[in-house]
């Protein structure tokens, strides 16, 4: 008789990350990012999406004039609470050359923490789920990729939201793609 396998560790909750670049070499800034968070400790990388090239969405609509962003989500475990995942994602944007001037300005990077374990909260630090995922193409999209059955705590299902989001999205296979 066999022992029964056990199941693979599964420690920590399950957040969702986006990642957002339209400065410098953006594929090799995400890329860097992803490895920085897959790093620490307290984390667990799962599925990385596709990148999709993106316009720029600034707070008066789609600019033309801004360089375009790439775009990509990934899934993780971590053990993290909110606040110290919002410190970790704000110590590798600082390492990648994030510098916070205007809202919604050009960036090398930006790393956003979209769901936390279906959590919602309205802390300031930390809004839950990110006030704006609902409403952005360039989040919904390459998140379903990693995740068709994808609900957006208070939203609904990822699928229905990003079938009513109206930003273009455009897969890139730009410089070898991911
Ligand atoms: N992020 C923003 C503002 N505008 N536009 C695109 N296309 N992609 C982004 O990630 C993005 C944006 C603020 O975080
Ligand atoms: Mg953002
Ligand atoms: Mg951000």
């Amino acid at each position: 008789m066999t022992a029964a396998r056990p199941e693979r560790m599964r420690v920590g909750v399950p957040a969702v990350l986006a990642f957002g670049s339209n400065l410098g070499d953006r594929q090799a800034t995400i890329r860097a990012a992803l490895d920085a968070i897959g790093a620490d400790a307290g984390v667990e990388l799962g599925a990385v999406s596709p990148l999709y090239e993106t316009p720029a969405l600034k707070p008066d609509g789609i600019s033309a004039e801004a360089p375009a962003y790439l775009n990509a989500v990934a899934l993780i475990r971590t053990v993290l609470d909110p606040l110290a995942l919002l410190a970790l994602v704000n110590r590798v944007e600082g390492d990648l050359g994030r510098v916070r001037e205007e809202r919604w300005g050009d960036r090398t990077i930006d790393i956003d923490i979209v769901d936390y374990d279906g959590m919602v909260s309205d802390d300031p630090r930390v809004t839950l789920p990110h006030p704006r995922a609902h409403e952005r193409a360039f989040v919904l999209v390459p998140w379903l990729d990693v995740d068709p059955a994808a609900v957006l705590a208070g939203r609904g299902p990822v699928a229905g939201l990003a079938a009513q989001a109206s930003d273009p999205v455009t897969r890139y296979a730009g410089e070898g793609g991911r």
